[in-house]
């Protein structure tokens, strides 16, 4: 059974650019739904990781598995990726940030550009490989297990992510988001284990306990 990782912070953290209201619906609702329906998909099955799940799914063709699974994932690594308070990237991603995209004004613009230009549900995500940098969108529940590097930021881009505050303003959620809310000191640690082969960010172990 995989379990639903908290919030590491309190729901009302993220305020203004999420409202308590938004983050409860969003973890308590719609995160929590992705994880229920895996677990119910798995039907007690011994699986192994949620990364595991999630790349045998798809690669078999298991649709609603590897969407829910996959969301079950997102979610977990979105709610890490932000942190109250406005932070910026130093040391060596701040170094790869600018021989990559020519600095940090340039990446935040690609980054709302292409999560802005997204068409319907979606991820977008600041990705590396070999130490470069790209930004690349996911559609649905599709997932940075899929595309070829590690993540190191995203934001998810469903209106349920952003609607109840910030309405059709995709844009301005995500120069908010950007601005206000990207976890600096997570995205430096998943470079740092990119770069050193290590494995990064990982979903909480399943436990060995039918629920
Ligand atoms: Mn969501």
């Amino acid at each position: 059974m995989f379990s639903l990782p908290d919030l590491p912070y309190r729901y009302d953290a993220l305020q203004p650019v999420l409202s308590e209201t938004t983050m409860r619906t969003h973890h308590d609702k719609h995160h929590a739904r992705y994880v229920n329906v895996t677990n119910e998909i798995l039907g007690g099955e011994q699986a192994g990781s949620l990364e595991d799940v999630v790349r045998r799914a798809r690669a078999e063709g298991q649709k609603k598995l590897a969407d829910n699974a996959g969301q079950a994932w997102n979610h977990a690594l979105f709610w890490e990726a932000m942190s109250p308070g406005a932070e910026t990237p130093q040391g060596d991603l701040l170094a790869a940030i600018e021989a990559s995209f020519s600095g940090l004004d340039a990446l935040k613009a690609k980054f709302v550009a292409e999560g802005n230009g997204h068409f319907g549900s979606g991820w977008v995500w600041l990705i590396t490989k070999d130490g470069k940098l790209s930004v690349e969108t996911t559609h649905d529940g599709a997932t940075a297990l899929e595309l070829d590097g590690a993540p190191l930021l995203v934001c998810d881009l469903w209106e349920h992510a952003y609607y109840l505050d910030h309405k059709n303003d995709r844009e301005g959620f995500l120069k908010a988001w950007w601005g206000q809310l990207a976890n600096w000191r997570f995205a430096e640690a998943q470079f740092a284990a990119a770069r050193s082969g290590g494995k990064g960010w990982a979903y909480p172990a399943p436990s060995q306990k039918a629920a």
